[in-house]
């Protein structure tokens, strides 16, 4: 059985916490794509870590961690995030398992992602720089190395191969930075690497399946930012929806029970692209500082606007939602009236579907008003305890996406979460 946690927004919509308070549930957490470009926050202890690389059950000494085929890893992360996790107690040699199918980002990777991101100029995607998209374009390409191969002692020469025909690439591109140390870095974390417990990923998750064992399959960044169904060119180079997790893991669809979509209380996207309820203004501001709306790998200030509701039941009809978390939901304690958008005016025709064109397509929302709560809601611990404004906000969102918000987060604390 699995049940799968993701974004339903444009990432950021608080995974980690969620992913963290739901294992204890489950025998094993397993990322299916993304990669480093991932920023997973959560609280050990009252302290705060941000894992990219390795799944957030890590915390949880009966839960087992998988990397999945479907990521994209980087070495250097993964080796430094190891060193950090096992000061708060976490010991990956245990509960830490790499699929031998993972694709391996190597410094080539990210040079080349820095290349075309200043190639494309004022029309780059903003990404996160972490070598995401060149990692899949070798592998669809089929020239990516995979962490198989380091088992290899043919690794090095394959990987000079391939560094050759990058550097082309970049010469191309007239890109020229030293990256002697990087590649320093990469071949200790690779020998690193070779040390942890390196698996056959689909035989080790399916045979933990037909023991009994309970999956959470946890996503990175989110539906709008998926290959074929988000924003496009605007989104990140993996499947990021429910799909993703089959190819990703290498199970079958009708093992999947849940699927529970994150989504904020409001809207925030990092990085280029079209955000039809982004706010330009003084509110946009105000919800970044009371969200601390600033990007957890590359601290980018977030652009910040009202929850659309047109995107979210786009994103659960794609992901086949069952469950929804809305976090986040103590940032708009001080904001009324709220907004929440319905439907858009694409080019001065209403419509409530995500456009092809949305990229280009002059949008704009249409808003329906909502008082605030003026309440502190960090404190609540019930349903009851809700404002009865927030109830009718959330009542209103249930009916448009066609899924229940069955708990709300309320502030960034382990315990602070509502069930519904
Ligand atoms: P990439 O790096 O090639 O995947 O970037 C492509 C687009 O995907 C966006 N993207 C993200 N959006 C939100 N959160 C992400 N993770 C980090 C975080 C991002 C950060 O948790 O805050 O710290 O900046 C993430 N990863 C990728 C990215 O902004 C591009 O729009
Ligand atoms: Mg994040």
């Amino acid at each position: 059985m699995i049940d799968v946690i993701l974004g339903l927004q444009w990432g950021d919509e608080g995974k980690g916490k969620i992913v963290d308070y739901f294992a204890p549930n489950y025998d094993i957490i397993a990322r299916f794509q993304g990669g480093p470009n991932a920023g997973h926050t959560l609280y050990v202890n009252g302290e705060k870590i941000v894992l990219h690389q390795i799944p957030s059950g890590v915390f949880h000494p009966h839960t087992a961690n998988l990397i999945g085929s479907g990521v994209v890893l980087d070495a250097v992360t993964l080796k430094r995030e190891c060193e950090s996790v096992a000061k708060f107690g976490a010991d990956v040699r245990k509960n830490m398992f790499i699929s031998k199918r993972t694709h391996l980002i190597l410094p080539t990777h990210r040079a080349l992602d820095k290349a075309s991101e200043m190639q494309k100029g004022d029309g780059k995607i903003g990404s996160t720089l972490k070598g995401i998209g060149p990692a899949y374009m070798d592998k669809t390409g089929r020239n990516g190395l995979r962490v198989g191969d380091l088992l290899d002692k043919n690794f090095t020469t394959n990987y000079i191969k391939l560094r050759l025909k990058h550097q082309r690439l970049l010469d191309n591109h007239n890109f020229s930075e030293d990256i002697t140390a990087w590649e320093e870095e990469f071949f200790e974390a690779v020998e690193f690497l070779r040390s942890l417990n390196i698996v056959d990923g689909e035989y080790y998750i399916n045979n933990k399946i037909k023991e009994g064992k309970k999956v959470l399959a946890e996503g990175a960044q989110g539906s709008m930012l998926d290959i074929d169904f988000g924003t496009f060119p605007f989104v990140t180079s993996s499947n990021t929806i429910t799909a993703g997790v089959m190819s990703g893991l290498g199970v079958a669809p009708q093992l999947v029970r849940d699927v529970i979509g994150i989504t904020k209380a409001y809207c925030t996207r990092v990085g280029g692209g079209p955000f039809p309820t982004e706010l330009h203004d003084a509110t946009g501001e105000e919800l970044r500082k009371a969200g601390n709306e600033f990007g957890a790998t590359t601290g980018r200030p977030r652009r910040c606007g009202w929850i659309d509701l047109v995107a979210l039941n786009y994103a659960c009809m794609i992901n086949g939602v069952t469950k929804v978390v809305m976090t986040k939901a103590d940032v708009l304690d001080k904001f009324t009236p709220l907004q929440v958008c319905t439907a858009y005016n694409v080019n001065g025709v209403e419509t409530d579907q995500i456009p092809f064109d949305i990229c280009k397509a002059n949008i704009e929302p249409a808003l329906k008003s909502f008082p605030g709560w003026n309440t502190d809601t960090t404190v609540c611990k019930t349903e009851n305890d809700l404002p009865e404004t927030m109830r009718t906000y959330i009542q209103f969102i249930n009916e448009k996406i066609g899924a229940p918000v069955k708990w709300v987060s309320n502030g960034p604390g382990r315990d602070q979460i509502v069930p519904l």
